[in-house]
């Protein structure tokens, strides 16, 4: 195991890091912005250092303050979390020059997968099914026009370079894929410096489901069963919950075994994730890899008592997996909530500033993951996250009933939370029955609150 680790994030991650490395004996320098002098998981952390001011691309995101970083502590892996360099092959690529474990999967890999168009043709070299959809990037008006009229309406337009819902377009006729193309290349072309598009046929009301994995790199795969994440709002999940209320046993086989598949033939390595889509009548088709440790890991963590950062870990540091997939078994059911800085009835606006009480709930089943403290002030330049709050308990039932306890006990003076946002959405009958899809949200709450 490693003696010493660079933890390149801040929040509630670069807190969970610090915890799994504790219990691993293992060191922890924390980097942080000047927006974040003040942060709990400074105070976790073995050493600390500035890497810049506010702006996430003057500290987090700038590669040379973090390896700077890196070799002043003299660390010998970097944790990215999620998010900020998480998922940048060139990152990874810098850590592997300097002598530096990247917590992550291989530069080559990170490429690979990070290539939406690349990670479909793996997919269906490893009889994965894939949306049908283009052959390959779309390049020209005319291959666009031809293709849709392969696929037919409605057709999604997706970034190569995109994910996580970025540079995606739904067009419904030829008028609107033309137009939609050229703001989705736009778009990428701005955000990623990309301007590759392919498409594939939109499968409306469908569900979100990914499956966990955790790959040694030599070989041996194991998936951990699958999260349903169909509770989004502008594709930032909000609720995930494991195992998917709807996925019947059938289903779950196929989809972890084909997640499986699909890791071996990116010969992958670490902790990921394999997203698909499930259309109403129960067909899987996988949408993209997440090359990182993913905000939802916990659910997994609940349900399956693996500590996947932990995990994580010991794949960097050589080790080969330890547990078999019969070791893992999935029992109960969890569900987490993430509660934002934000107010629901201003569409969802941040709500930064200074968080005056912060008295989280507790007792059987719950779990809440936060950097947050009465006193706090959450900085405006980040994301809104300020907790996650799960539950764990034998049944959905019973997971529903313990959050709405949990929520109802949730205490958070100052800034507006979703916390009220999501008390409604645990006590609709949609989400009750399990029948939600991936437009739930905005069909229920409006996309213009
Ligand atoms: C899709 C899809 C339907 N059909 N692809 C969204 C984020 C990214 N990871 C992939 N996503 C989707 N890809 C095809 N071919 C549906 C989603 C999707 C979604 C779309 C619109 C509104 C909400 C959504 C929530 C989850 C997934």
């Amino acid at each position: 195991m490693f003696r010493r680790v660079l933890v390149a994030n801040r929040g509630e991650i670069a807190q969970r890091i610090i915890r799994a490395c504790r219990e691993l004996n293992v060191e922890t320098v924390a980097v942080y912005s000047e927006a974040d002098a003040d942060a709990l998981y400074l105070r976790q952390a073995d050493e600390t250092i500035c890497i810049g001011p506010a702006a996430g691309a003057k500290s987090y995101l700038d590669i040379p303050a973090v390896i700077s970083a890196a070799e002043i502590a003299d660390v010998e892996a970097i944790h990215p979390g999620y998010g900020f360099l998480a998922e940048n092959d060139h990152f990874a690529e810098v850590c592997r020059s300097c002598q530096i474990e990247f917590i992550g999967p291989s530069a080559e890999t990170i490429a690979m997968v990070g290539n939406k168009a690349r990670a479909r043709e793996i997919a269906m070299g490893a009889k994965v099914p894939v949306v049908p959809g283009s052959d390959g990037p779309v390049t020209s008006e005319e291959q666009a026009k031809e293709e849709a009229r392969k696929i037919g309406y409605p057709v999604m337009i997706k970034a190569a370079s995109g994910g996580g819902g970025r540079g995606m377009r739904v067009a419904h006729n030829e008028p609107s894929l033309l137009s939609g193309m050229r703001s989705a290349q736009a778009e990428a072309a701005a955000a990623f410096g990309d301007d590759t598009v392919y498409f594939e046929k939109f499968i409306e009301s469908g569900r979100h489901v990914e499956v966990q994995i955790l790959a040694d790199g030599n070989g041996e795969v194991l998936h951990l069963g699958e999260r349903d994440c169909s509770v989004q709002r502008r594709h930032q999940k909000l609720i995930e919950e494991s195992p998917s209320p709807t996925l019947t046993p059938k289903q779950r086989k196929g989809m972890c075994a084909a997640a499986v598949r699909l890791a071996k033939a990116s010969n992958y390595k670490n902790a990921g994730t394999v997203e698909f889509i499930l259309d109403q009548d129960g067909s899987f088709y996988f949408i993209e890899v997440n090359a990182r440790i993913q905000v939802e890991h916990t659910v997994t963590e609940l349900v399956t008592g693996v500590d996947l950062i932990a995990a994580q870990l010991r794949i960097a540091s050589g080790e080969s997996l330890w547990i078999k997939q019969r070791d893992i078994r999935n029992q109960g059911h969890a569900i987490e909530c993430r509660i934002n800085a934000e107010n629901p009835a201003k569409g969802f606006m941040p709500s930064p500033g200074r968080v005056v009480a912060f008295v989280p709930p507790g007792g059987p089943g719950v779990r809440v993951d936060s950097h947050c403290y009465s006193g706090y002030s959450i900085p405006p330049n980040y994301d809104s996250m300020i907790a996650k709050l799960l539950v764990h308990r034998p049944t959905r039932d019973e997971a529903i009933r313990c959050m709405i306890r949990a929520l109802d006990e949730f205490v958070v003076e100052g800034p507006h939370t979703t916390i009220s946002f999501q008390r409604e959405v645990l006590s609709h009958a949609d989400f009750l029955a399990g029948l939600h899809d991936t437009n739930f949200v905005e069909r229920t709450f409006g996309s213009h609150p």
